[in-house]
């Protein structure tokens, strides 16, 4: 037995003794599905290549060569990142620019899944499902820093027609995979300063949003979801899309509610939101992000607001029940960008494996019986269990380096073909 394995065993004990099966959580974590944002990989740049600047709030900053030219490459680089992670169900997220191609003078409002059949054809030989979200920054038509919401009724026609075209596409996309593709609605709509009329751009979302979804899908291909934010980069006053008008909006027309771990007030658990809403709503789709002072964007690592997501995602029995949808959303240019993925992909996976390696059936008796010394006891003797061990064995016996391995595979990839992108 080498060191990995023996270690391994003597954590297996442990955990054994406390009546937890290391065995029965990996095959778990196994199960989760977990959806990889496409465009850590190509800067939320997307392949029109028309030469639109970022705009709408997000930034991504940094230089760091081998960002992905075409969805080629894209789809090179992620092959190349899921080598990297443990698991088997995974899926792939697109912002709706990362097409194929588009024909000469193609806009958005007329994309259709002839733009993406490389996509899918990838996706179904590499047995990934797809989702998908509109896209209503870096374009011309963010009128004013409005989509959806614009007082122009043209500029309103223009975006209710990409997002129709866009669910379009993802219906397709589940339909083909057969599995439900997640399409997410996030408008960056909102002012940098003070507004005159906080009501009437919400009242204008409203409408469109009916008018959207008045295409009807079943849930079998197409899955609904709309995301709020608290506020933008240059957009810091007012967000029309704020987390107050999409609750009831989602509740109200069974939508899945969108929570972006980046997108609140930074002292606000996201964690303590999944109960409140999964007991009334039944389903969320988590954006797994964090956000550091005026950026949501930044790199998942397992800190405790992840630990904490985790382990109510695992209390609410996620993999089983399709209640809760996991997809990674930040975006650093400043690092190797396929290890921005795998970090931030096997963070997740680690805080599911904590989470789910807690004798968490002891801790909650001892809350029901009153008995909170025996809980917070219960609760802080957790911190201290071998998790690693179990995780690295995850890591060996499914054919992916562990976490010391993982430099020297990223720098290969990295030598051989992103250093040689220009
Ligand atoms: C922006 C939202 C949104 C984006 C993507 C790129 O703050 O989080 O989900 O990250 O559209
Ligand atoms: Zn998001």
């Amino acid at each position: 037995m080498n060191r990995d394995e023996q270690a391994y065993e003597s954590a297996r004990g442990l955990y054994l003794k406390k009546g937890i099966d290391p065995e029965k959580a990996m095959a778990q974590l196994e199960e989760i599905p977990l959806c990889l944002h496409a465009w850590q990989g190509d800067d939320v740049k997307g392949f029109e290549n028309v030469g639109h600047a970022l705009t709408g709030g997000c930034q991504v900053t940094g230089n760091y060569p081998g960002c992905a030219r075409n969805a080629q490459e894209l789809r090179s680089d992620l092959e190349q990142a899921l080598r990297l992670l443990p698991g088997s169900n995974f899926r792939i997220g697109l912002q709706g620019h990362e097409v194929d191609s588009v024909k000469s003078g193609q806009d958005r409002d007329t994309f259709s899944i002839e733009n993406f059949t490389e996509w899918l054809d990838w996706a179904d030989t590499n047995h990934l499902g797809l989702d998908i979200a509109p896209v209503y920054y870096s374009h011309p038509k963010l009128k004013n820093g409005l989509s959806l919401s614009s007082p122009d009724p043209e500029i309103r026609e223009f975006w209710i027609r990409h997002t129709q075209a866009i669910r379009r596409i993802g219906a397709e996309f589940g339909r083909r995979l057969k599995s439900p593709c997640v399409c997410n609605i996030w408008t960056p709509d909102g002012y940098k300063d003070v507004p005159a009329d906080r009501l009437a751009p919400r009242r204008r979302l409203k409408e469109s949003l009916d008018r959207i979804f008045a295409e009807k899908y079943p849930e079998t291909e197409l899955l609904d979801a709309v995301e709020s934010k608290l506020f933008g980069i240059g957009v810091e006053s007012y967000t029309v899309g704020s987390h107050d008008f999409y609750l009831p909006y989602a509740a109200a027309h069974r939508k899945l509610i969108c929570l972006d771990t980046g997108h609140f007030h930074p002292t606000e658990s996201i964690a303590d939101k999944l109960s409140a809403i999964l007991c009334q709503q039944g389903r969320i789709l988590l954006h797994i992000s964090r956000g550091v002072r005026w950026d949501s964007d930044h790199i998942v690592i397992l800190d405790d607001a992840l630990k904490d997501l985790a382990r109510e995602a695992v209390r609410s029995g996620c993999g089983k029940s399709g209640n809760l949808f996991f997809m990674l959303d930040y975006f650093d240019a400043s690092v190797n960008r396929l290890a921005a993925w795998v970090i931030g992909a096997r963070n997740w996976m680690k805080a599911l494996l904590i989470a789910l390696l807690e004798p968490a059936a002891v801790i909650c008796d001892a809350e029901e019986c009153g008995d909170f010394t025996a809980r917070l006891l219960g609760q802080e003797a957790v911190k201290t269990l071998p998790w690693g061990a179990v995780w690295n064995h995850f890591c060996e016996t499914r054919g992916v380096p562990a976490d010391d391995r993982l430099a020297e595979e990223l720098r290969n990839y990295e030598k051989q073909v992103l250093s040689r992108r220009g």
